[in-house]
C-alpha cells in the first residue's frame, strides 16, 4: 500500500517510523512519503493560509500550494506503479473513523492524507480532487485537536495492522472489539497473565479451570458488564437475535429489558453492576 501525507509539520509524522506500521514500512508493505506543503509555496514567508472570505476567526488554508503538492504526489505514485488513490482529509467536521471504514481504507492500494491546520482547507481543493477520485472526509471522534496530523497516525494505526502480513498470529484482530461481526459488536473485558497473584490480587477461578466453555462464557459476560459500563450504546443498537439464552439472563442481571421492538432498553440508574 501507498501512503502519502501531505503536512505543514514533516516531523509530526516520525512515529510512521516506529513499531507496526515502521515494521510494515521496512519490510515493504508500505511505502509512505511525506511532504512538506511549504516547499510548494512561493513567497518569502512561506504562506500557507489566508482569512477567511465572509468574514470569521482564523485562518484557512489556501488552495494554490496544496493543489501543487498534490499534483505532484500523485503524478510520483503513478510514476511508482501506484494506482487506485483514495483522498483522506481529516477534519472534525468529517464522518465519523470506525473499523468498518478501516477496513474498506485498508482494500484500497493507496491512500493520500490531507490534515488541515487552522480552520480547515478552501472547499475547492477537496471539490477538485472528488473529481478524479473518492475523498473521504473522517473524524477521530467528538473533540477538537488543532490539526489533522494526529489524526493520520490513528487512521494509519487501524489500517496498516490490517494489512495482509503485518500482524502476526498472535495478535491477530479476529476478536477485536469492532471487528465486524466477531463479538457481535461488545467491549472486551479484563485480561490477566502471570503472575497468579500480584499484591495480593488474584485471578478468577474460571480462567485457571481449563474448562474452554466456560471460560468462554465468562469472557462474554464480562464483555456485556463493560459494554454496558462504557458503551451501552452498542447494546441498545445491536439485533437481538445475535444473544443466546445465556446472554439474556447476564443482560438480565444488568438491568436489561427487551423492548416492543425485541432490542434491549436498559433504565441508566437501574442496576449495580
Ligand atoms: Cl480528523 N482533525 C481535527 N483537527 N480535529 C479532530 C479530528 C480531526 N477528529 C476529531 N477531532
Amino acid at each position: 500500500m501507498r501512503l502519502d501525507v501531505v503536512t505543514i509539520f514533516p516531523e509530526y509524522l516520525e512515529p510512521l517510523n516506529v513499531s507496526l506500521v515502521g515494521k510494515a514500512r521496512a519490510r515493504g508493505v508500505l511505502d509512505v512519503q511525506v511532504h512538506d506543503l511549504r516547499r510548494w509555496t512561493y513567497d518569502r514567508h512561506s504562506t500557507v493560509d489566508d482569512t477567511p472570505y465572509g468574514g470569521g476567526p482564523g485562518m484557512v488554508m489556501k488552495p494554490d500550494p496544496w493543489g501543487a503538492c498534490v499534483d505532484e504526489a500523485l503524478a510520483d505514485g503513478y510514476e511508482a506503479g501506484a494506482h487506485g488513490p483514495v483522498m483522506v482529509v481529516p477534519t472534525p467536521s468529517g464522518r465519523p473513523f470506525t473499523q468498518e471504514l478501516a477496513v474498506e481504507l485498508s482494500a484500497r492500494p493507496w491512500l493520500l492524507f490531507a490534515p488541515a491546520r487552522y480552520e480547515g482547507i478552501d472547499r475547492r481543493v477537496m471539490d477538485e480532487y472528488a473529481t478524479r477520485m473518492p475523498v473521504y472526509e473522517v473524524s477521530i471522534g467528538d473533540y477538537v485537536l488543532a490539526g489533522g496530523e494526529a489524526a493520520v497516525l490513528v487512521i494509519t494505526e487501524a489500517v496498516a495492522r490490517l494489512l495482509p502480513g503485518v500482524l502476526g498470529n498472535a495478535e491477530s484482530h479476529q476478536d477485536d472489539s469492532f471487528a465486524p461481526g466477531a463479538m457481535a459488536d461488545l467491549l472486551e473485558g479484563p485480561v490477566y497473565t502471570k503472575p497468579p497473584e500480584w499484591r495480593g490480587r488474584g485471578i478468577p477461578d474460571v480462567l485457571l479451570s481449563g474448562h474452554h466453555g466456560k471460560i468462554a462464557r465468562w469472557r462474554r459476560d464480562e464483555a456485556f458488564r463493560r459494554t454496558t459500563a462504557h458503551r451501552p450504546d452498542l447494546i441498545e443498537r445491536s439485533d437481538p437475535a445475535a444473544f443466546d439464552k445465556k446472554d439474556r439472563e447476564m443482560l438480565s442481571i444488568l438491568g436489561w429489558r427487551p423492548g416492543p421492538d425485541g432490542r434491549f432498553w436498559r433504565d441508566p440508574g437501574a442496576v449495580e453492576q
